[in-house]
C-alpha cells in the first residue's frame, strides 16, 4: 500500500473510533477517606450528560454516555435520551449496582439468603427495562460479591448461585440486548471474590451464550498481569465485549487511562488494531471507567479520550508487513524495533491535523478551557445537591 493511502486508512479508522464516557466521572468522587467537592459539578443526570457532551464537542469521538443505576435514576428515561440526543450524544451501556444497599453486606446474587438474591436479580431486570427506555443495548454486570474470611461461605455454592442469577437475566434479554460481565481481582472482598478474573467471566459467558461477553477493566488485575494477552485471547474466542479503561499504580486506582503506563495502553490497542476491532462494527465497546477525585472532571475526560486516541494512532502506524516478515524470519530484535518505532512516533501533529479535517479545534483541551463552560456552570449550578456516589 502506498504511503498516502496508508495514511488515509489510518485517518479513516481514527475518525470512526468511539470512546464511551461514564456519567459518574462528572459527579463528585473520592477515596474512602474523603470526597473533595468541586464547584460546578452536575446536580442530576441531565447535567452529567450536558458535561459529557462537552467532551464530545471537543474530541468528536465520544458520543456515548454510560449510565449507572441507581445513581442516574430519573422519572422519565425517554426524556433523558431525548436530552442526550439534543446535545449530540446518546445513552450507552447501563451499569447495574448491587453493592450499595445494607442488604448486600454478604453479597448480592451470591448472597446466602435467597431473598437478597431475588432483590438483586430484580434490580438487574429493572436495568433491562431502563435499557429499553433509553435505547441502550448492553447491561454491564459487576458484582462486589465475595467473602473476607476462609470458611465464611461455600465457594462452590456461591458459583452456583451466580450461575442461576446470570441464567435468569440472560433469559430475560430481548432483541439486541446483551450482557457484559466484568471481573475484578479483589475489593471490596479481600479473601475470595466471586468473579475475580477473566477465566471465571469467560466460563460464565461461554455457558450463557453469544449475548454474553467479558468486560476487561484495565484496573482490575494483579500487578504485572499481561492484559494484552487477555485481550488477544478473548477477541480470538469472540468473547471480548468491552473495555473499562482507566489506569492504576497500585490497586483499582481509576486514574486517567494511559496516565500510569502509556506503553501498556499502546500494547492493548495494538492487539485491537491487529484484530481490526477499533471501530464500532467490531461490537467491542471502549468505555472509560474513571473517577476524577482531585482534578477537573471534564478536562480529565477530554485528556483520557485523547490518550486512547494517541495509543490507537501509534498502533495503527505499526508497519505490519515488515513486522510479519521479521517475525517469520525469527528476527527478535528487528520485530521489537518495528513495534517500538510506532510507539515512539509523535502522533500529535497527525491528530491535530485530523481534527481540523473533522471541523474541530486541533487542541481540544485548550479549546475547552477557552470556552468558559466551567465558569458558566459554576455560576448556573447553584442550589441543589451535587451528584456523587450514591446520589
Ligand atoms: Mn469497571
Amino acid at each position: 500500500m502506498s504511503a498516502p493511502r496508508a495514511d488515509q486508512r489510518v485517518r479513516e479508522t481514527l475518525r470512526n473510533q468511539r470512546i464511551e464516557l461514564p456519567s459518574w466521572a462528572f459527579g463528585n468522587s473520592g477515596t474512602r477517606f474523603k470526597v473533595f467537592a468541586q464547584p460546578g459539578v452536575p446536580r442530576d443526570p441531565f447535567e452529567k450528560i450536558a458535561d459529557a457532551a462537552q467532551v464530545q464537542r471537543y474530541t468528536g469521538i465520544a458520543p456515548l454516555v454510560s449510565l449507572h443505576i441507581p445513581w442516574d435514576t430519573v422519572e422519565d428515561y425517554g426524556k433523558l435520551a431525548e436530552h442526550a440526543a439534543a446535545l449530540g450524544v446518546s445513552i450507552g451501556v447501563i451499569n447495574s449496582n448491587t453493592f450499595q444497599d445494607d442488604d448486600y453486606r454478604l453479597g448480592s446474587v451470591c448472597h446466602p439468603d435467597p431473598a437478597v438474591r431475588r432483590k438483586a436479580i430484580e434490580h438487574l431486570k429493572d436495568c433491562l427495562r431502563i435499557m429499553a427506555a433509553t435505547g441502550s443495548d448492553a447491561l454491564k454486570l459487576w458484582f462486589a460479591d465475595g467473602i473476607n474470611y476462609p470458611g465464611q461461605d461455600d465457594l462452590t455454592d456461591r458459583q452456583r448461585r451466580l450461575a442461576d442469577a446470570l441464567d435468569e437475566v440472560y433469559d430475560a434479554l430481548t432483541g439486541e440486548q446483551r450482557i457484559l460481565l466484568e471481573y475484578k481481582l479483589f475489593e471490596p472482598a479481600f479473601y475470595a471474590t466471586d468473579v475475580p478474573d477473566w477465566g471465571t467471566a469467560y466460563a460464565h459467558t461461554l455457558r450463557l451464550g453469544p449475548k454474553a461477553k467479558v468486560v476487561v477493566d484495565t484496573g482490575h488485575h494483579a500487578p504485572h498481569t499481561n492484559i494484552e494477552f487477555i485481550v488477544a485471547f478473548l477477541i480470538a474466542q469472540g468473547k471480548l465485549g468491552a473495555f473499562d479503561f482507566n489506569s492504576r499504580f497500585y490497586a483499582d486506582d481509576d486514574l486517567m487511562v494511559g496516565a500510569a503506563d502509556p506503553f501498556q495502553l499502546f500494547r492493548i490497542m495494538n492487539e485491537i488494531v491487529l484484530a481490526d476491532a477499533v471501530t464500532p462494527d467490531s461490537g467491542i465497546g471502549f468505555m472509560l471507567d474513571q473517577c476524577h477525585n482531585i482534578e477537573p472532571k471534564i478536562q480529565a475526560q477530554i485528556r483520557s479520550v485523547l490518550n486512547v486516541q494517541e495509543a490507537t494512532a501509534k498502533a495503527l502506524l505499526v508497519d505490519r508487513d515488515a513486522l510479519a516478515l521479521a517475525q517469520r524470519e525469527g528476527d527478535v530484535l528487528g520485530a521489537n524495533a518495528i513495534l517500538m518505532d510506532a510507539y515512539n512516533t509523535d502522533v500529535r501533529p497527525l491528530l491535530a491535523d485530523l481534527r481540523v479535517e473533522m471541523g474541530l479545534d486541533p487542541d481540544p483541551v485548550a479549546a475547552y478551557r477557552r470556552s468558559g463552560y466551567l465558569e458558566k456552570v459554576i455560576d448556573e449550578r447553584t442550589g441543589g445537591v451535587a451528584a456523587g456516589w450514591g446520589a
